[in-house]
């Protein structure tokens, strides 16, 4: 995209000009495997290792080229390769990059990178492929941002909110409230500048007109917030209870496989399980814990309770899972003072058997939580307590869509909070009839704050942040 980040330039970066490479793919048995340079050095080093298979040879710049890694040393064959060239500036990071297409075994690749550094590159840093994008004037800080979220996105949602920020929709907002605000800082600019001049009065009240659209705009997206950050972080959520209510059961039947035993012993979960769910496009990370109980606990047991309650206390939301086939008894009670404060759901579960606890009395206990009878073991209610998590998490039915504006990134939702607030203060001071140049001030103000979105005027503290979040290789 399409600005060019000229706050940094490259004689603030001197390690810019090195040439960086990494193994860009996962470490573990695979097809392929693929190294990956970047800079100046890049093919000229891919000569030196790459012996093709068919002479006279060159490469031709994004073409795919067959033939072996060699070891300079000896001239020895590492592996049967393909070399891929792409020269400046139509490429990921704007520098040439060369990738080598190697098999995917843990020290082929490793050897293969070792070569291209005993040729002059240096090993990258994590997402230093994608701040050299970002530096060059390829995309802007939310499409650098954007492409870790695409990387660790889980659901089809979180894909989504990814996708749209890589494509640049965050930009394009924050460009065209941007230039609104330019605009009236011009104008205001020029009444400061030549205050004898004949420029026509100023449109104040077309002025606060423009102002308080944008803090509009700004509210909207603002609030589109939590959502967003519960689709890109997911939630954590546990399952809490007695022994034997059917915590481990109600984990498989959301899984649909049998990922933790059960039994009717109780006390048979010991350590914490945790997979990843689906509930309508939110990554849930579901976690088994050890039931609750008083008595007949040895140390293993003592040490999975001291867990549970570790992770019940930090999960986003809990389900309080209750065996409606039996009276609830001094255990039941303890755990619902442990969780009184949580957000919750509550499980009433065995409603295949016949009920010891009223529907009733668990509504007059919990009035303002979802309450869902389920019964684990035939599967019955599942979809109403996968309702009942979304809603409970989400207000209301959020269709994630590539227009509307999602803004799931809490550095982006501070600096349009940020943004909004000196709008306002500029809105007041316009009302009181303050000096134009203090307007002037809160206006340029303003345009920092949003500038710091995109990574104009962003500090070299946040953008190490950012990049620090990449693994190494992209
Ligand atoms: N009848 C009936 N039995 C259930 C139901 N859910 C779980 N159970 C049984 O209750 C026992 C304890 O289940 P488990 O999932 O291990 O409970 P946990 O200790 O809370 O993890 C097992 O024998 C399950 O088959 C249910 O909905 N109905
Ligand atoms: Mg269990």
């Amino acid at each position: 995209m399409k600005q060019n980040n000229t706050n940094f330039s490259k004689g603030s970066f001197p390690e810019e000009r090195d040439t960086i490479a990494a193994i860009s793919t996962p470490f573990g048995e695979s097809g392929i495997g693929i190294v990956r340079m970047s800079g100046l050095l890049s093919g000229s080093i891919a000569r030196k290792l790459f012996r093709p298979k068919h002479t006279p040879f060159s490469f031709v710049s994004h073409h795919f080229h067959y033939g072996e890694l060699i070891d300079p040393e000896n001239g020895n064959p590492v592996d049967e390769v393909l070399v891929v060239l792409m020269k400046s500036p139509k490429t990921y990071t704007r520098e040439d990059i060369v990738e080598i297409h190697c098999h995917g075994g843990y020290f082929i690749l490793r050897k293969a990178l070792e070569l291209v550094l005993g040729q002059g590159a240096r090993m990258a840093l994590p997402g230093e492929f994608t701040k050299r994008a970002f530096l060059n004037g390829r995309i802007d800080l939310t499409q650098a941002e954007a492409v870790i979220d695409l990387i660790k996105a889980k659901t089809r949602e979180s894909l989504e909110i990814a996708g749209q920020q890589l494509r640049g929709l965050l930009y394009r907002e924050m460009a065209s409230v941007r230039e609104k605000l330019v605009q009236n800082l011009a104008m205001l600019e020029a009444h400061i500048d030549f205050p004898e001049e004949e420029i026509e009065a100023i449109p104040l009240t077309k002025m606060k007109e423009d102002l308080l659209d944008k803090v509009k705009k700004l509210e909207e997206w603002i609030s589109t917030h939590e959502e967003g950050r519960v689709f890109r972080e997911g939630v954590s959520c546990a399952i809490t209870g007695k022994t034997n209510v059917g915590k481990s059961s109600l984990l498989n039947i959301l899984l649909k496989q049998e990922r933790a035993i059960v039994t009717p012993i109780p006390g048979t979960t010991r350590d914490v399980i945790e997979e990843v769910l689906n509930i309508h496009g939110i990554p849930v990370r579901l976690m088994d814990t050890a039931g609750l109980r008083k008595a007949a606990m040895n140390s293993i047991e003592r040490e999975g309770v001291r867990r549970a309650k570790e992770r019940v206390a930090d999960a986003d939301l809990v389900l309080l899972m209750i065996d409606g086939s039996r009276k609830l008894d001094e255990d039941d009670e303890e755990i619902f003072r442990e969780i009184d404060a949580k957000k919750k759901v509550v499980v009433l579960n065995k409603k295949d058997l016949s009920r010891k606890v009223s529907l009733k009395s668990m509504k007059e206990r919990f009035p303002d939580h979802s309450i869902v009878q389920i019964s684990a073991l035939k599967g019955e209610g599942i979809e109403d307590l996968q309702q009942a998590i979304y809603f409970s998490l989400l207000h209301r039915d959020i269709r994630v869509s590539p227009e509307h504006l999602i803004v799931a990134n809490i550095r982006h939702k501070i600096a349009l909070s940020n943004t909004r607030q000196i709008l306002l203060d500029a809105l007041r001071g316009l009302e009181e009839g303050v000096s134009l140049e203090f307007i002037a001030f809160e206006i340029r103000s303003a345009l920092d704050s949003l500038g710091e979105i995109v990574g104009e005027t962003t500090s070299e503290e946040v953008l190490n942040r950012v990049f620090d979040q990449f693994c190494i290789g992209k």
